[in-house]
Parts: C-alpha cells; sequence; structure tokens
C-alpha cells in the first residue's frame, strides 16, 4: 500500500529535479519558437530570445500567456503541431466567448496518463481496485482522464460518467466499487440519493477512497464526506489547458503533488505578476515541460493558491500546492470587499444543522451590493421550531460576518431545494450583471 509509481522520478533529489526542469525549459522555448508563429511573436514583442533561458529562474524573462490568447487563436491557432500529430481533441466549454480546444500528441496522452498513475498510486490505489469514473466522458476530460490513468495502474475501471445516479449505486454494490471519481458536489448527491434508496456507502458497499475535483470544496467539506460515509476524500486538481485532472494529494492529505518533471509552476501576485514568497497565496502560472501538440508557456490559469516546497513526509520530493481557493475570475466584490465561495463555504460546513448545498446570490438595491446565502438545513433541523431557526440564521450570518467582514441575508431553506449537480456546481448567482 502506499507505494510509487515512479518512484526514481518521484523521491529525485530537488536539485536533480530542478536541473531536469532548466534542460526541459531550454529546450521547450526553443520547440515553441521554432514552431509557433503565435510564440515568435510573444517573444518578440517580450524583447526575448530562445537563448537568453539559460538557467531554470530565467523563465521570469518570458512572458505570459492568457486565456484570451486561446480564445483570440480559435481554434488551433497556439498548437505547435499540425493536426496529423493530434490524436485526440477536448474542448472546455467556457461559459462566456468561444470554448477552448486543446490537442493532444500520442506522447501527450501518455504523459498525462503517467501523471495520473502517480497520483492515483499515491493515494494507495492500484490493481486491486475498482474504480467508478463518474466525471463526465466526452469533450470535458474528468472521464477520460481517469479513465486511462485508472487502466494505466492496473485497476478495473467502471466508466459510468455522471448521471443516472441510482444505477450508479446499485453497480457500486454488485461490482464492488473501492474508489470513485467525481466531483464533490456530485458525490454528496450520489450519498442523499443512496439514503434514499436505503443504501448505507458505509455499510452496503466496498468505497474507501474519492477522488474529487474540477471545483472548489473546502476541508470542512471533505471531514464531512469522511464522516458521514467513512471513506477518504482526496483532492484531485488539474484544468484542460494544462491535459486535464493531473495531480492529487498523496495519502498524507497535505497539498497536492505537482510533478515537476512535467510541469514548471509559479505562483505570482496577479496585480504585479511578480512571483510571491513560498507560502504566500497567489494566482498560478503554469509552463508545461513535456507536452508537445499544445504546450503553455507561462500560462495564467487563474487559480489561486499558495506553493509549498518543503519536502512531504511521503518521500516524494515534488512541489506540493495548497488547495485550490477559487478563481481569479470567482471571486466576488460585494461593497468593495472580496469574497471567495470557498469561503463561504468553509464557514457553513463548520455548521452541524446545516446541510451541504448552498446557493450566494448578489444583487443591487439601489446603489448597494447585497449578499444573501440561501442554505439548507439538515433533515432533523428541519423539523425544529420557529424560534430556533430564527436563532439558527442569525448564527449563520454572524459567522459569516465574523470571516468575511460582510453582512449577508442568510435564508434557511428545506432540505432537497436547492438544485443538484452531476458536474461543476455553480454556487454563485451574480444578478448584478444581467
Ligand atoms: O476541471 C479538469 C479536472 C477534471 C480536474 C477532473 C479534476 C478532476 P477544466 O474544466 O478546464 O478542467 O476546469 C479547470 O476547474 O482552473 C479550477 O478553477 C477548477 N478546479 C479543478 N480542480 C479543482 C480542485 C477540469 N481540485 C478549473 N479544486 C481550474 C478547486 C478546481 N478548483
Amino acid at each position: 500500500m502506499f507505494e510509487y509509481w515512479n518512484p526514481r522520478i518521484e523521491r529525485m533529489p530537488v536539485d536533480d529535479l530542478h536541473e531536469l526542469q532548466g534542460k526541459r525549459l531550454r529546450s521547450l522555448v526553443h520547440y515553441v519558437h521554432n514552431h509557433s508563429s503565435f510564440y515568435r511573436q510573444r517573444f518578440r514583442e517580450a524583447g526575448v530570445e530562445p537563448d537568453d533561458i539559460k538557467k531554470l529562474s530565467d523563465v521570469t524573462k518570458l512572458p505570459f500567456t492568457f486565456k484570451i490568447d486561446l480564445r483570440n487563436t480559435y481554434p488551433t491557432g497556439m498548437f505547435c503541431l499540425p493536426e496529423n500529430w493530434v490524436v485526440r481533441y477536448h474542448v472546455s466549454s467556457g461559459t462566456t466567448g468561444k470554448p477552448t480546444i486543446v490537442g493532444y500528441t500520442q506522447g501527450d496522452i501518455d504523459m498525462w496518463t503517467e501523471s495520473l498513475a502517480r497520483a492515483l498510486t499515491s493515494v494507495g490505489l492500484g490493481r486491486e481496485d475498482v474504480i467508478q469514473v463518474s466525471y463526465g466522458y466526452g469533450l470535458f476530460t474528468g472521464g477520460l482522464g481517469l479513465h486511462y490513468g485508472a487502466e494505466r495502474i492496473g485497476a478495473t475501471v467502471l466508466p459510468t460518467g455522471a448521471g443516472n445516479t441510482e444505477r450508479q449505486i446499485e453497480l457500486m454494490q454488485d461490482l464492488g466499487t473501492t474508489a470513485i471519481a467525481c466531483t464533490p458536489s456530485y458525490f454528496l448527491h450520489m450519498n442523499e440519493v443512496a439514503q434514499k434508496m436505503g443504501v448505507s456507502i458505509r455499510d452496503d458497499t466496498k468505497l474507501k477512497a474519492g477522488i474529487f475535483g474540477a471545483e472548489p470544496w473546502s476541508d470542512e467539506t471533505r471531514k464531512r464526506i469522511e464522516e458521514s460515509t467513512g471513506i477518504k476524500a482526496y483532492d484531485i486538481y488539474g484544468t484542460s489547458e494544462m491535459s486535464g485532472p493531473l495531480f492529487t494529494e498523496c495519502h498524507l492529505q497535505n497539498g497536492i503533488h505537482i510533478w515537476a518533471d512535467l510541469f514548471l509552476l509559479e505562483v505570482i501576485d496577479p496585480k504585479t505578476g511578480e512571483q510571491v514568497e513560498d507560502g504566500e497565496r497567489g494566482e498560478l502560472v503554469v509552463t508545461t515541460l513535456n507536452k508537445w501538440a499544445f504546450p503553455l508557456i507561462r500560462y495564467r490559469i487563474g487559480d489561486i493558491t499558495i506553493l509549498n516546497n518543503e519536502p512531504c513526509e511521503c518521500g516524494r520530493t515534488h512541489p506540493r500546492i495548497m488547495r485550490i481557493l477559487g478563481r481569479t475570475d470567482d471571486m466576488i466584490v460585494v461593497r468593495g470587499i472580496n469574497v471567495f465561495p470557498s469561503q463561504v463555504e468553509s464557514v457553513l460546513m463548520r455548521i452541524p444543522e446545516i446541510g451541504e448545498h448552498y446557493q450566494i446570490i448578489v444583487d443591487r438595491k439601489g446603489p448597494l451590493d447585497v449578499m444573501a446565502v440561501k442554505v439548507e438545513m439538515t433533515e432533523s433541523t428541519f423539523s425544529d421550531k420557529i424560534a430556533d431557526l430564527m436563532s439558527l440564521s442569525k448564527t449563520v450570518a454572524r459567522l459569516l460576518k465574523g470571516v468575511l467582514n460582510i453582512t449577508a441575508e442568510v435564508e434557511l431553506v428545506e432540505p432537497g431545494t436547492i438544485p443538484r449537480s452531476m458536474g461543476k456546481a455553480q454556487h454563485v448567482i451574480d444578478r448584478r450583471k444581467v
């Protein structure tokens, strides 16, 4: 249990890892300069030549790239190889503007699969496991990504995809699923459906682990999932531009291991573009070191996190990022105060009388922004007296104010009234935008 998939790489001394990263970065800048008119132009505008990149720290001389660059070069203008090298596309459905297209060579798919094989092994999964993949299959990267990773480690894959929840629960029992991969919000929903069917995930299934990601979630939600179902809930991170789901925490659940031979990460101050100190919060920037159809140079993903270069007790030498707080563009600004939905979630999930489903509704009343938090009660609180409920909503409002420094109107609603999601949950409704 808890072995390494690729021990030589995963435990490589840090100096050797940095040397490898430097070498790969040098080849990458020459490669993109030779293969892409987009990058040639970007380098020219920034006044940088491939030969200026001599050591790893020279990465800061390179220009940033942004999601808007992908949109402006839609569909494949940032690719570095012609279509006949591309074995697969995935498409990320942007909520605004054009979707973004990502493409893979066979080698790129292998790199992605290797990354997940290391990650799944690090949470103790292997040949004996039955892994139910309940992320969406198709254009979204979640389903196929996890599918290939799980097969690579020799596990048995149950490719249910998202949806048809009752059937998923039956299959989970009949085929002895030991690990499930889906969004945390879908798993919460699945647990509710199981209860309605009279099935206890803890007692009536063999489930021991969940690989949960694709959306922000909090440590408090992790605790709730683990306590109510008896499984271990692991965080998995990735984005379609980087390939798809790629990295997880190890069994110690203390930060997500980023494979440094494959990706070079920086955390920057989004305002100045300068790297922040280790341990400080900032925006994640990624450079791909072994990805060829669609490589990225200093891509501003927009996710907010903290980089941790301390060695992990598991023996892996690669850096970790702490739980993603949210995206720079998820942050809601209410009366000048920055609020991340994940902060609201952390407060709510600490209150035992509150259920797992919530929505944040922001609106404008006259010149003022107003924020309301609509949250479900648990079945047992729902049956309580009105007076108790009023005092509960006051408590929630007080705790939110303590953390966010903002007054929110709290609306307690009946269990089951907030829409459930099978993919990424939509927690924020911003009516100011319409
Ligand atoms: O969501 C890839 C993925 C699939 C990751 C399955 C994990 C599991 P996109 O659709 O491109 O790709 O969305 C990427 O989702 O920039 C984050 O804002 C958010 N995200 C992904 N994982 C996490 C996580 C996939 N563990 C965007 N915690 C990213 C918080 C996450 N946010």
